[in-house]
């Protein structure tokens, strides 16, 4: 990983955190992404190898392309982009669900990812290579429910890497998703808008995912060789079955 250049959305917390750090103690240089700059300028302290910062909310366009397109040059062969920004907002039936919860998962987990791979890509194209890890979920692999709207959102994410593939399967581009189910982040105080005691419980006795764990994952796709791509890579917890069937500890 020594000296490529990774591109992290959503590096302000989380998975995209851990995943920073993960990189940073390979010696990889770090775009770290996100809507937070205080955040991320304690992790780039944090961290002992070259960053740079870029501060946008992956649902304005025009930021997005704004903020890739204004990179440094020698910030612009970008070799590892991890679509990592996304969120839950609410857990309910469509008949009661807000439609402000649905726009903010639709535009930012969907299209902003769509706009930021759409931003990054030419620089990839013109280089013949790179790699694209998209953060999906189990979400995206079966619904459940009050998730409609969430799930949706990750099914979008699995069909447009999918088409993604396809559509870079010339230009020498990897691209792949990894899917994890419970991962014990903010994820949950999100979707719950605060509500620590509801977020925490769906944590409780299932011995869930680290940041961390899901980090690992990614780095062993990013590190396979080059003809090796990790296309679907679907991460549990041991006590996790699938989004309905878990054995949480008494
Ligand atoms: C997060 C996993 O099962 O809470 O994407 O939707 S789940």
């Amino acid at each position: 990983m020594e000296d490529k250049i990774i591109f992290i959305t959503g590096a302000s917390s989380g998975i995209g955190w851990a995943t920073a750090e993960a990189f940073s103690k390979r010696g990889a240089q770090l775009i770290l992404c996100g809507r937070r700059k205080e955040k991320l300028e304690i992790l780039a302290r944090k961290l002992d190898v070259k960053t740079t910062i870029l501060i946008f909310d992956v649902r304005d366009k025009k930021a997005v392309f704004d903020a890739i397109e204004n990179l440094p040059e020698n910030w612009k062969k970008i070799d590892i982009l991890i679509n990592n920004a996304g969120n839950a907002h609410g857990l309910d039936p469509v008949q009661t669900a807000k439609l402000e919860d649905w726009d903010a998962m639709i535009d930012g987990n969907v299209k902003g990812l769509m706009y930021v791979t759409k931003a990054v890509l030419p620089n990839m194209l013109s280089a013949k290579k790179g790699h694209i890890i998209n953060l999906g979920s189990i979400a995206g692999k079966e619904v459940y429910p009050n998730g409609s709207v969430y799930c949706s959102s990750k099914f979008a994410v699995d069909a447009f890497t999918q088409g993604l593939r396809i559509d870079l399967n010339s230009e020498g581009i990897r691209v792949g998703s990894v899917h994890p189910g419970l991962v014990d982040t903010e994820f949950s105080e999100v979707r719950f808008k605060g509500d620590h005691q509801r977020a925490r419980k769906v944590y409780q006795g299932i011995d869930a995912l680290s940041a961390n764990d899901v980090a690992d994952a990614i780095l062993y796709m990013a590190s396979a060789p080059e003809k090796v791509n990790v296309a679907d890579l679907v991460l549990l917890p041991t006590r996790q079955a699938n989004s309905y069937v878990s054995n949480r500890e008494k």
